[in-house]
């Protein structure tokens, strides 16, 4: 270690020490000494085109790893231009180390040029938003950052470092700190492990722990009530995939035998064809698993939120059942739905503990009479076959797609009609192979995700899944992936409107059509080869299966321009409001 260490160094030696390989950013005034320093680094840089895409590529790595992304931004609108993607991985929390440059300390407050309020913005998208003022804090600080975003429930974490501190030397005592050389990855264990009494907002006074009751005796009540139930459910979501969970989820639910749904978050932790795999619930989820968990009488909530995209309206969700909520973050339990037992706990160590405690009792719990109940529900899913007869309707598009893209391939999606019918349609294998912006739905999240998931698996074959409206948000961010040559496959669903929008103003907004619709079409072949791509705008004429097919057979990245009817709705759907069960069906709306 040199002798005369500056903030900056510091600051990368420490990112280099915690296993950081890449980060993405844009340099500016404000942080070009973190830049400096960064240079003489074994740190890769990726430069996007926007501080949004270059948050969304920190967190596609991140959400394709599970371990943290590292992005930097400059003061000022560098630090707005970031807010969405750090305020997109809060929502779905995913771990992002967020260090932006800060005017210097002595003009603080000042209106200095590009001055912001880094913290004031930041604090309320993140799990922590700190800025250095003063040298003698900066290694404290970090080692704080680095363990708040990862502790319990990960999350983005902000620190804000004034261009003074990033000059300034270090204190003989930090240079000789010695950060722990191995790669971070996710302390599970909650902040307080030993947190048990989460029963707030319990409402069946005799099912309710005493508030102190010990994770063993909530786990024997969760077995006891199993093995009462007659119509077991569980609806498991995101925080399965945090936990690293998934084996311990398929066990649970091969054990006994009890059907799952998932979450927009959780898709890809049970592969599409485990017979016991329900798919997603939800506004746009399964006709017959909305009804399933309608008439289930106990529902194991696992790693969920409640969120009203997941239950319709809260009021109406799982009537009938008792519902046990397992979660890493205290916060949430009885948050949106009163629960009979509330666990605080790893996921991992939680379901490690279920099954241990169900030793012995193997015999699978869900009723062969449910099942079958269940096995009639699906049978009424329809889908009607015009849908799958047009190969260019994208229930029939993504079918294929899932068909024939290679075990191993990671998918990102943006937001709007497209997302949904990805999250319907496309064959998952497995956890972190379906990116998305679940909790804030950020248009543009598509492309800068895949190239973050590309950075981390060079190997593995990535597909990213467009609208045309939400391709235009981070469009710049072609040129990244172009320069980087990476192995990227964008799909534009190109209905050359705002689809997701269209449809509601369609069905709630008696047609009454208005900023949906753009009247100069894009060429989008033509955009994406100025920047570098491949790309072909397919023709209806075309075969877009086999199109499809031989781009995916290409190295490097391809953009394929679709054309979709803008008439097309993704069904079902949940009007606003409603219960899940009230769901518009393809059935009701076939015309
Ligand atoms: C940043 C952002 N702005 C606005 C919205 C609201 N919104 C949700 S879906 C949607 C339309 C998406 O259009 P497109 O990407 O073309 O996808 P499509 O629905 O047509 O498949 C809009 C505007 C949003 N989710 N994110």
């Amino acid at each position: 270690m040199k002798n005369e260490m500056t903030g900056a160094e510091f600051i990368i030696d420490f990112l280099v020490k915690k296993g950081v390989h890449t980060i993405s950013g844009i340099p500016g005034g404000a942080n070009l000494p973190l830049y400096d320093a960064l240079q003489r680094s074994p740190i890769r840089h990726v430069l996007a085109r926007h501080e949004q895409g270059a948050g969304f590529i920190a967190q596609g790595m991140a959400r394709a790893t599970g371990e943290p992304g590292v992005c930097f931004a400059s003061s000022g609108p560098g630090v707005t231009n970031l807010a969405t993607a750090i305020a997109d991985a809060m929502m779905d929390s995913i771990p992002v180390l967020a260090i932006t440059g800060q005017v210097p300390t002595s003009l603080i407050g000042t209106d200095a040029f590009q001055e912001v309020d880094a913290v004031g913005i930041m604090t309320p998208i993140t799990k922590a938003a700190f800025m250095i003022r003063n040298i003698d804090e900066l290694q404290e600080r970090l080692e704080e950052a680095y363990h708040i975003m990862l502790d319990g429930r990960p999350g983005p974490v902000l620190v804000d470092v004034p261009k003074d501190i990033q000059f300034a030397k270090m204190p003989a005592a930090s240079r000789s700190f010695q950060a722990p050389s191995k790669p971070a990855t996710f302390n599970r264990a909650p902040s307080n492990p030993t947190l048990s009494d989460s029963d707030i907002n319990t409402k069946d006074a005799e099912a309710s722990p005493p508030s102190k009751r010990s994770f063993q005796d909530k786990v024997k009540a969760i077995v006891a009530m199993l093995q009462e139930s007659k119509r077991p459910l569980i609806y498991a979501g995101g925080g399965i995939v945090h936990a690293g969970a998934t084996e311990e989820l398929r066990s649970l639910i091969d054990t006994l035998q009890i059907p799952a749904a998932l979450t927009l978050m959780g898709l890809g932790t049970l592969p599409e064809t485990h017979p016991l795999n329900l798919g997603m619930l939800g506004m746009h989820g399964n006709r017959s698993t909305n009804h399933a968990i309608e008439e289930a009488d106990l529902i194991l909530a696992l790693g969920v939120r409640f969120d009203d995209r997941a239950t319709g309206n809260v009021h109406t969700f799982a009537q009938n059942a008792k519902i046990v909520h397992i979660d890493i973050d205290a916060s949430e339990i009885g948050k949106n739905r009163s629960v009979e037992i509330g666990l605080c706990a790893d996921l991992k160590e939680a379901l490690t503990a279920l099954l241990h405690a169900l030793h012995g009792h193997e015999k699978p719990i869900g009723q062969s009479s449910w099942l079958d109940h269940i096995e009639l529900l699906r049978k009424e899913d329809y889908l009607p076959e015009e849908w799958l007869d047009n190969p260019f309707h994208p229930v029939a598009l993504l079918r294929h797609l899932g068909q024939i893209a290679p075990a191993d391939t990671i998918f990102t999606t943006d937001v709007g009609q497209h997302q949904m019918w990805a999250a319907q349609h496309l064959s998952l294998r497995g956890p972190r192979s379906f990116l998305t912006s679940g909790g804030a739905g950020t248009m543009g999240f598509g492309l800068p995700a895949a190239i973050g998931a590309a950075l981390a698996y060079p190997e593995r074959p990535i597909i990213c899944i467009t609208g045309d409206g939400s391709l235009f948000m981070n469009l710049a961010e072609l040129s990244t992936a172009a320069e980087l040559n990476l192995n990227i496959k964008v799909l534009v669903f190109n209905n050359n409107h705002l689809g997701l929008v269209r449809q509601q103003q369609d069905l709630f907004y008696q047609k009454n059509f208005f900023a949906i619709r753009y009247d100069r079409p894009t060429d989008y072949a033509m955009v994406a080869r100025g920047m570098g791509f491949e790309a072909r705008n397919i023709m209806h004429e075309q075969n877009v299966g086999e199109i499809l097919e031989a781009a995916l057979s290409e190295n490097g990245p391809v953009l394929l321009n679709i054309p979709i009817d803008e008439e097309q709705h993704v069904l079902p759907m949940v009007p606003p409001g409603k219960a899940n069960i009230q769901a518009i069906t393809p059935v009701a709306s076939a015309r």
